[in-house]
């Protein structure tokens, strides 16, 4: 990773093709240090907060904050897993996480893909793997599975931004270059519990083009919705894989995604989401808060509301 901030503005024409014809594109090196460095913050106050309950508790022998951030869990965890559990599932949503996903530098890449103006989902999540546990390991997949059928044809751009060296070993993505021009395809439960967490997996395609995509903390991971990916368990030793996952769109898509009950898909809209760069032309439908983690509940909007 670099350690001073570049200037950026916006992909290449040939970094658009790239990712039009492979369904994914790795930015590499689009964050220093000071700008994962926010996120990070966050992840140690989290397990500040987590360790100090377990000490007091005599479960956990002390917190560990003289270690750094590759090596701190690990530590915790040779005496219990409960802190690395405590992480996982998107239950984190601080102002350091918010920080990255609307940096600049990565808004002006998304730019480049969705337009101008750009809603983030309001579900952002840390995807933390831990050794040994299937947590997080999800079968193939496409998240546009998750917005279809009623999602309108735009597209929904993924970033995945590791906040450490991700590869094959500690649970690195797995994708099918091209696979995102091929359908949407239908999900069953899978039948490797040991592999992977509970998601349903698609199926009923050829997956023998499968590679893995190894990067660096620093790096970005671009990949487009219907691309087909998954994720295996960590099997390092002691590897905490950190991830933050988050969607984007262009704001004149509807997101027609947990319809309510008697509403129709013509109608659907999900209007818990963040306006994150330009106008929202949809501003007279208001915002809802539909979600249990919210954008909108990070401290790092309301300040940019009161500013
Ligand atoms: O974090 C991972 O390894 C998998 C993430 C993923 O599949 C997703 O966010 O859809």
């Amino acid at each position: 990773m670099s350690t001073a901030p570049q200037t950026f503005r916006g992909l290449t024409a040939s970094q658009i093709e790239t990712f039009h014809r492979e369904g994914y594109l790795i930015l590499p090196d689009l964050f220093c240090d000071d700008d994962l460095q926010p996120a990070i913050d966050d992840l140690h106050r989290a397990i500040d907060a987590k360790a100090a309950e377990l000490v007091a508790a005599g479960e956990l022998s002390q917190d560990y904050r003289e270690c750094g951030f590759e090596d701190r869990l690990a530590r915790i965890s040779r005496e219990t897993d409960a802190v690395a559990l405590s992480l996982w599932n998107g239950v984190l949503h601080g102002p350091g996480f918010f920080r990255l996903i609307s940096n600049p530098k990565l808004l002006d890449a998304a730019e480049s893909l969705c337009g101008e103006e750009l809603i983030a989902s309001s579900v952002y999540r840390l995807r933390p793997k831990i050794p040994h546990y299937n947590y997080g390991a999800v079968p193939w997949h496409q998240d546009s599975a998750y917005f279809e059928p009623y999602c309108d044809k735009s597209l929904v751009l993924i970033a995945w931004i590791p906040l450490v060296d991700a590869d094959a070993e500690n649970g690195c993505l797995w994708v099918i270059p091209g696979s995102h021009k091929w359908a949407l395809y239908d999900q069953r439960p899978h039948d490797n519990p040991d592999e992977f967490d509970f998601a349903g997996e698609s199926y009923g395609f050829d997956d023998s083009g499968e590679i893995p995509v190894e990067v660096q903390a620093g790096d970005v991971v671009f990949f487009n919705g219907y691309l087909l990916h998954r994720s295996r368990k960590n099997r390092s030793a002691d590897d905490y894989r950190r991830v933050l996952v988050n969607h984007y769109m262009n704001a004149w898509s509807r997101l027609p995604w947990q319809t309510p009950e008697g509403e129709t898909a013509a109608r659907a809209d999900f209007r818990d989401i963040v306006m994150i760069c330009g106008e929202d032309p949809y501003a007279w439908k208001g915002i809802e808060d539909r979600a249990s983690i919210s954008l909108r509940k990070c401290k790092a909007i309301e300040e940019r509301q009161s500013a």
